[in-house]
């Protein structure tokens, strides 16, 4: 008895996944890091404990993988994005990491409830809308697929403003994110780098007699890596996004320290770290900011050099940097690292001209996320020379050379030198960001089909001409795994019960569902489903704006940013008529319907606050009319996000999609609602085109003009009022608005929106309203058949497998990026095996 040893098998704290272990951890981490004893620990301490918790759990899959990339030298991505719209991190990583119920579980043992804390997490909004947004989708999928990828970006302090509504207008807050602390980031001020700006550059010929130009700035900024873990769903890969905060540099000699002026010389030195301090709010149309130039140079020349920096690590030299690194310009706003990349092989590696250039073109690749003429980005040539005046110089001359090779292929044709070149001299003269980029690229991507098409024929069609071979289609696609998996775990119970969950991560499996669309029982707990997830967004409009709605009223949803081409004000004319309608005739059979709008509106943009206001007016008549008895609701939910996205989209019956045929690049919200079963109003712009295609021309609510007819129609001179008189319907709409029945008899309200309607409308809303209202009573018939709507909705799902973002991220491996996936075995970390020796201060592998 005496020699014999009992062995008991301790779970370590860290790693441990029992039920028993994750409490333990949970409460040592309320204790010793957030230093609270349970008393007077808040919600929020909570979330904050076990999310470290969960982040002890994943740090053995990040280092395994960033070790496995190191050591094994892989071909890797760099996504290169001044937005990643990443959504709540704690929900994700429970799905990833394969421990949701056992986290449930412990948390509820604890006497606590699991959606309290995951409701605690403050967002981190490092995006506008669609394209942050698409860039933290690909993040998700490139680490499903085990793809090797690092995403590049800015850490801004105040993300996207919190939006609030009062009186019916939107007001901004300003969203400091960062206040309680980020659990999910690890910075790394070791691994800083210097980023210049401003000054002059000086020639010289240096040792081997060589011309040499140098750069001298006239101000150094630092820029530090902030690294957040992105796990892939069910695999042991945990990727990297790596985002970059301006700092001051700690030593600096200004001559106004030396002349005594150190509140002068203190004051520089804040101003320096404004630079990653707040996103620009703004959507589509272009603003040429001096910070904002200023932002997209800074990460993306830390950025660069960090990369530089991991392959020099791994042994390679610059030379061969365009075979281990495949980088994504995600749209024009990182494409000065075209010629920043030039200036660090030329002017920093000593690379001659010619091979510096093959290197960048075979490493960059861009996409383009918009055909609104006003939002490409041009920056003016005083701008540059002022903050960026080698970088000048640099484009100068692959303008030069590119300007050479058009000549070469188009002798005497001066037009096209002035239209493909890199200046816009037209005026004023501008740097054109998305010829640079196209320069610079051996791939050239749109977002859907159409989008491509007209991207080739609108928006770049020399460039198209030219070198047609660098362009392709690459549709966008969004993550099942949070709008579908995370966000409705009901219907993804039903799914799994029926086709098993492979699904998940090959969502073309949905298509397996078909085989039980004529199942009674299906059907039914299809519909029961919808119905509690209508049910609680119902509960939540009530707590949120005090408005009950008609939980059995059509779930009629349209949540975008707020902008004239995605015409949030048809909708609120079609509301605005229906309404009309019940007031001639109040005994009318109209279905009820609840229709939801949610976005935030740039701030500058006067118009898209302006439709806010509308909608809030509306819904304030409309809601308490008592000739309505509930017939129609209007609900604005406020300051759109990701989470709430998460919370609307598995509660609709109805998509609205209806921006302008030709403006909307791809939209990715019409997949997300698609995916949840719900059915889709639709022109034929950006992905509707292709989501209707999949889906099924019967199962998808199509109205409006379609591309060449807009043109056609503006070609022979549009002219709104025609409608406007000849419609009878739409007359009595715009007049009820102008006689200000919705605004307390202001008749000056609405008067900037009306009159751009009746005697501009760019965007055709008065040309496509006919077809919107009659489109619109087909979808209410449809509705009054509930069967045939499920029918609709479970097709709608089961067809809707190509819009996963693992389909599209599998086209740019594939066709662009040329990169395989890398498997990771897990190392285990224990304490006792290290041994620091000789190990300290090497550089970092990633
Ligand atoms: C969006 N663009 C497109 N831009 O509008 C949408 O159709 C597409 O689905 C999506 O990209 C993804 O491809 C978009 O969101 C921005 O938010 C920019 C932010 C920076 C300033 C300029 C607009």
């Amino acid at each position: 008895m005496q020699n014999q040893k009992i062995l008991v098998q301790v779970e370590d704290d860290r790693t441990g996944l029992s039920v028993e272990t994750l409490k333990r951890a949970f409460l040592d981490n309320l204790f010793y890091i957030q230093g609270k004893f349970p008393e007077i620990a808040t919600s929020h301490d909570h979330y904050m404990a076990l999310a470290y918790t969960v982040r002890d759990r994943l740090l053995q899959r990040w280092i395994s993988t960033t070790e496995t990339y190191a050591k094994t030298n892989v071909r890797t991505v760099g996504y290169l994005s001044a937005e990643f719209l990443t959504g709540p991190h704690l929900g994700n990583n429970l799905l990833n990491l394969g421990i949701y119920d056992q986290v449930q579980q412990a948390v509820s043992e604890l006497g606590l409830d699991l959606e309290t804390l995951l409701e605690e997490e403050e967002e981190p909004g490092l995006g506008n809308g669609g394209l942050g947004r698409l860039a933290s989708c690909y993040l998700n999928s490139l680490a499903a697929l085990e793809i090797p990828a690092i995403g590049y970006g800015i850490r801004y302090e105040y993300g996207i403003f919190d939006q609030e509504i009062r009186f019916g207008w939107q007001v901004e807050i300003t969203d400091h994110w960062l206040r309680y602390g980020n659990p999910w980031e690890i910075g790394h001020p070791e691994w800083a780098v210097e980023v210049k700006l401003g000054g002059f550059t000086q020639t010289s010929i240096d040792k081997q007699g060589r011309y040499r130009i140098k750069w001298i700035p006239d101000k150094v900024i630092k820029g530090v890596p902030y690294d957040t873990p992105i796990l892939g769903y069910k695999t042991n890969t945990a990727n990297t996004l790596r985002l970059w905060t301006a700092k001051a540099i700690e030593s600096f000699d200004f001559a106004a320290f030396n002349s005594g002026d150190y509140f002068g010389a203190v004051h520089e030195k804040i101003f320096s770290e404004n630079l990653s301090k707040v996103l620009y709010p703004n959507d589509e149309p272009f603003q040429g900011k001096q910070l904002r130039l200023e932002q997209q140079y800074f990460f993306v020349s830390c950025s660069l050099q960090d990369i530089i920096r991991i392959h020099r690590y791994r042994g390679d030299k610059v030379e061969t940097l365009h075979e281990k690194f495949a980088l994504q310009l995600n749209d024009t706003h990182p494409a000065i690292a075209v010629p920043e990349l030039m200036r660090l092989l030329v002017d920093e590696h000593s690379m001659e001209w010619e091979q510096a250039w093959n290197v960048t073109q075979k490493t960059f690749a861009y996409t383009n996320h918009t055909l609104l003429p006003e939002a490409l980005e041009r920056w003016s040539i005083g701008l540059f020379a002022y903050l960026l005046p080698r970088h000048l110089e640099i484009i100068y001359e692959i303008n030069r050379r590119f300007l050479n090779q058009v000549r070469a292929k188009y002798p005497n044709d001066g037009e096209i030198l002035r239209r493909m070149s890199l200046i816009d001299e037209s005026g004023e003269r501008y740097i054109r960001m998305a010829h640079l980029a196209c320069v610079g690229s051996h791939a050239i991507n749109g977002v859907a089909a159409l989008h491509t098409e007209l991207l080739k024929k609108q928006i770049l069609p020399d460039f198209y001409k030219f070198s047609p071979e660098k362009f392709s289609n690459k549709t966008n696609g969004v993550t099942p795994r949070r709008f579908i998996v995370l966000s409705n775990p009901r219907l993804t119970n039903l799914i799994t019960s029926k086709i098993g969950d492979n699904w998940t991560t090959h969502l073309e499996d949905l298509r397996n569902l078909e085989a039980f669309i004529d199942d009674p029982g299906f059907r039914q707990e299809w519909c029961q489903i919808k119905q509690s997830i209508k049910e609680d967004l119902a509960a939540y409009i009530y707590k949120e704006n005090g408005i009950i709605v008609n939980n059995h009223s059509l779930f009629d949803i349209h949540t975008k940013r707020i902008h004239e081409y995605k015409r949030q004000h048809l909708n609120i004319l079609h509301i605005i008529t229906l309404y009309n309608r019940i007031k001639a005739n109040p005994d009318i059979n109209l279905i009820p319907r609840t229709f939801i709008f949610a976005g935030k509106a740039a701030p500058s943009y006067y118009m898209a606050k302006l439709i806010i206001k509308l909608i809030h007016s509306v819904a304030e008549v409309v809601n308490n009319d008592p000739d309505i008895q509930g017939r129609i609701k209007i609900v604005f939910l406020k300051d759109y996000n990701v989470k709430l996205a998460q919370r609307i989209c598995p509660a609709a019956d109805l998509s609205e999609q209806i921006s302008l045929a030709g403006k909307e690049a791809s939209g990715t919200g019409n997949m997300k609602f698609a995916m949840n079963g719900a059915l889709t109003i639709g022109t034929l712009d950006g992905a509707n085109i292709e989501i209707r295609e999949e889906v099924g021309v019967e199962n998808f609510f199509l109205f409006g003009l379609k591309t060449e007819e807009v043109s056609a129609l503006k070609a022979s001179g549009y002219n709104p009022w025609y409608y406007y008189q000849n419609n009878s319907e739409l007359h009595l709409v715009i007049n009820r608005i102008a006689e200000g029945y919705f605004s307390q008899g202001d008749c000056n309200l609405f008067r900037p929106l009306l009159d751009t309607l009746l005697n501009w409308d760019e965007y055709l809303l008065l040309a496509d309203y006919q077809s919107y209202i009659d489109c619109q009573e087909r979808v209410s018939q449809a509705y009054r058949n509930p069967d045939y709507w499920t029918r609709m909705s479970i097709l709608n799902v089961a067809r809707i497998g190509k819009f996963s973002s693992d389909r599209a991220i599998r086209e740019y491996c594939q066709d662009i990026w040329k990169v395989e996936p890398v498997k990771i075995k897990l190392q285990e970390y224990a304490s006792a095996k290290v041994n620091l020796n000789g190990h300290f201060a090497k550089p970092h592998p990633i």
